[in-house]
């Protein structure tokens, strides 16, 4: 099955951020592998007029979802840092909308949604399919595409242009699987009608 884009699509890039690169301070392995491909896929909403959204984790330097305050994670993504900021290589337009989330001290959030503006944004940009690429597969893709469907968007998953960060082996796997359970329609490269 080929999807064509229409207008109503929009790109949406999760959370492909220095720090869950290699090099990083929660890197994903291999997070960097999907940069040409979510390139190739900026080309195309670009070359369409179709809105590109890319998330970021924005998190004060004392987030609860720090070790160090009793979270899961190594710092990360700290606001207005250089491992917060997207790598050079991804070839954002300027045009690109830019959606920060868990930006509180006392929250932690996975998705895109949570007390973001992105729901109102995509709504005024009268957008009704969303592709998601981005990292990481089993948390914040994972959440902001349950969201999506939540939402009532028809929901496309870009299996080549996420990665996941299995802690253990068949996360993102799983996730991939949730996704779909739920609605999210799997595609890739090669199903993009040009
Ligand atoms: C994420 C762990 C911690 C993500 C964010 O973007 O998937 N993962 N914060
Ligand atoms: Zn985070």
């Amino acid at each position: 099955m080929k999807t064509r884009l229409l207008s109503g699509d929009a790109l949406i890039i999760v959370d492909l951020q220095n720090d869950f690169l290699p090099g990083g301070s929660l890197p994903v392995a291999g997070g960097n592998t999907i940069i040409p491909m979510l390139n190739r896929y900026i080309t195309d909403f670009h070359a369409r007029r179709l809105p590109i959204v890319a998330t970021r984790d924005w998190h004060p330097i004392n987030h609860c979802s720090f070790e160090s305050f009793g979270g899961p994670w190594p710092p990360h993504c700290i606001a207005n840092t250089e491992g917060a900021a997207f790598p050079t290589a991804l070839q954002l337009p300027a045009c690109t909308k830019i959606i920060s989330k868990a930006t509180t001290q006392s929250k932690d959030a996975y998705s895109a949604f949570s007390d973001t503006p992105l729901n109102e944004l995509l709504h005024s940009l009268n957008v009704k399919r969303l592709f998601f690429g981005g990292l990481a597969t089993e948390y914040c893709v994972l959440n902001t595409v349950k969201d999506a469907i939540r939402f009532h968007y028809v929901t496309f998953i870009l299996e080549d242009a996420v990665c996941a960060i299995n802690q253990q082996p068949d996360d993102g796997h799983d996730a991939l699987l949730t996704m779909k359970r739920l609605g999210a329609i799997p595609t890739k490269d090669e199903a993009i009608e040009r």
